[in-house]
């Protein structure tokens, strides 16, 4: 394709397939990035681990899992009417069955399987200088040569098996959160269990284990300000007029990021009285999901205006939680809503049931897992079963365990190893016609999910044909543009209170990870500069044409 023709799929004297595009990851991005990039004319495959299309919606099964964000009906692709007529979610926030059914659904409207290879993961992808492609090899073996290298593979991927002395010893059973056995039902009762982790998939899981094993205990590092989900079914009069109205719906998404009935008070905490502003968060509290977030302007930049917030969403766990002593080990201490934010269904109704113990792992650390359970600092918890909900190498980590060979060798691992470096959030010096959905510095998990990857995937797209069009082998940011794309995005966070908190979104939570926000704040600005940085000639990239001839330099 470099000099603007499509080669043929298989290069039959070497044995190696020949695509213009390669795609890890058959999740949201990837089968987007399939759909879009074929319907221009490019051959593209993807490959996936799983065995099944849906990425993070294929390895999340864990009893209790779905989307924790009132998404409702607009949980979905935003880019075909066809598509969002043909889909009726039930529920504002819906269940991790009907995702994967609707991505499935996906697969087949689009025929996207034929060109999806499940059961295969990418072990190696080495950029050839002299070809100007992309050389990559499979888990069965398979040599592929491909102009673009595209990067679907998930934010929240690489599951964090925490390294806990003695873990190996245990000999029950030991699940992730985010790898749940596929085929066979995961049986509790009975059993006694013991979850390591308060995070969504925590709070997610905890109460649909209490209520099947025989006795649950609770391994807690750092309470949450996990909110009320109240989730509900879907007002059908609001589905059918978002379907009729689709084009303003996709606007709003476009513009909030979010469905419009979520959209952000513009005033102050400061403003109102403490009566009013009670009354504001109680109001708030009641709707649920993340009104209380968004019902001031400045709960997230404003330390005082946190504190009232805060203070507020401890009164209510204390209100719910019977026991004193186990209401004060989950009171959480960092900044109100500075971690992704939690949504829970009784979650902590959970602590009040005779059958639940609450370990706080600050007051007492593990020493060490034994045969028979855990070790703990004050005592021995026997288990038979163990859940790890203890999170992800977030945003860069499924990316750096394939770890890309760029030009001069260079590995993204060495590229990264103080921090993750882009330029945009979905290119990489050193790393020429490699393309990221939802890569660190870009809005990623601050946005509506879909129309990020719409965005980002169109502008691949757009991309891909003006290289068409001009005969140009390569695509690479120069070093200028990533700096300063850098600093821009560590700028825009440290007007919040986020960079304070020990998160995945700092990387916080694996230890070793360089220390740096990872997400671009301002989503919809992104998403309008993206388009407009293609319109006037892809400011802060240079372009190769193929071998032979001069470069031409647009930074
Ligand atoms: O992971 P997390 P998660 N010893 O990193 C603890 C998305 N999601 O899987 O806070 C003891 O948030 C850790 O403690 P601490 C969503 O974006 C979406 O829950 O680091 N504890 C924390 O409590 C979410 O944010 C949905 O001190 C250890 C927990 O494990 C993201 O995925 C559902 C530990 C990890 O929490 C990740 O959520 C679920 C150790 N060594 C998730 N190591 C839906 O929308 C870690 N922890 C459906």
């Amino acid at each position: 394709m470099s000099d603007g023709q499509s080669r043929p799929e298989h290069d039959g004297s070497a044995g190696v397939r020949e695509l213009d595009a390669l795609v890890i990851g058959a999740g949201v991005s990837g089968l987007y990035a399939l759909h879009r990039l074929r319907g221009m004319g490019l051959t593209v495959r993807v490959y996936d681990r799983a065995g099944e299309v849906g990425g993070t919606w294929w390895w999340n099964r864990y009893p209790g899992a779905r989307v924790d964000y009132p998404g409702g009906p607009f949980y979905c692709y935003t880019f075909s009417e066809e598509l969002v007529r043909a889909w009726d979610w039930v529920e504002r926030q819906p269940d991790q069955p009907s995702v994967l059914t609707y991505l499935n659904h996906v697969a087949d409207t689009f025929d996207l399987r034929r060109d999806i290879q499940l059961h295969t993961t990418v072990q190696s992808a080495v950029f050839d200088e002299a070809a100007q492609r992309w050389s990559v090899e499979t888990s069965d073996g398979e040599r592929i040569s491909a102009q673009f290298l595209i990067a679907a593979v998930g934010t929240l991927s690489a599951p964090n098996k925490p390294d806990i002395p003695g873990l190996d010893d245990f000999a029950g059973e030991v699940f992730h959160t985010g790898n749940w056995p596929q085929e066979e039902r995961v049986e509790l009762a009975g059993k006694r269990v013991g979850v390591i982790g308060t995070g969504s998939s925590g709070v997610q899981v905890i109460p649909h284990i209490a209520r099947e094993a025989e006795h649950l205990t609770v391994f807690q590092r750092t309470p949450q300000f996990a909110l009320p989900a109240r989730n509900q079914p879907l007002d059908p009069e609001l589905v059918r007029d978002s379907k009729e109205n689709w084009g303003e719906v996709r606007r709003q998404i476009r513009e909030y990021g979010r469905p419009l009935h979520m959209v952000p008070s513009t005033r102050s905490v400061h403003e109102d009285s403490e009566e009013e502003r009670l009354a504001v968060f109680e109001d708030a509290w009641q709707q649920g999901g993340l009104a209380l977030r968004e019902c001031y302007r400045d709960l997230l930049t404003d330390p005082v205006a946190n504190g009232y917030v805060s203070d507020f969403v401890r009164a209510k766990i204390r209100e719910t939680v019977q026991d004193p002593a186990v209401a004060a080990k989950l009171m959480p201490d960092y900044y109100f809503a500075t971690k992704r934010q939690v949504m829970d269904e009784g979650y902590f109704e959970t602590y009040n049931r005779d059958d639940v113990t609450l370990v706080d792992l600050r007051d007492e650390p593990i020493e060490t897992f034994t045969a028979d359970g855990v070790r703990t600092t004050e005592g021995e918890y026997p288990l038979d079963v163990l859940v790890l909900a203890t999170g992800y190498d977030a945003i860069t980590g499924a990316l750096r365990r394939i770890n890309p060979v760029g030009r001069d060798g260079l590995q993204l691992e060495e590229k990264w190893a103080a921090g993750s470096r882009t330029y945009l959030g979905l290119s990489i010096v050193g790393f020429p016609n490699l393309f990221m959905f939802h890569g660190p510095e870009s809005p990623s998990v601050m946005f509506h999910q879909f129309y990020g990857t719409e965005s980002q995937g169109d502008w691949m797209a757009t991309c891909i044909a003006h290289m068409r069009e001009h005969g140009l082998a390569t695509i690479e940011p120069v070093p200028e543009a990533e700096a300063a794309w850098g600093a821009e995005v560590q700028e825009r966070a440290n007007r919040t209170l986020y960079p304070q908190t020990d998160s995945w979104f700092t990387g916080a939570n694996m230890p070793g990870k360089p220390r740096e926000f990872m997400v671009y704040i301002g989503g919809s600005q992104y998403h309008q500069h993206l388009h407009e940085l293609a319109a006037n000639g892809y400011d802060g990239f240079v372009f190769e044409p193929a071998r032979s001839v001069a470069p031409v330099t647009q930074a």
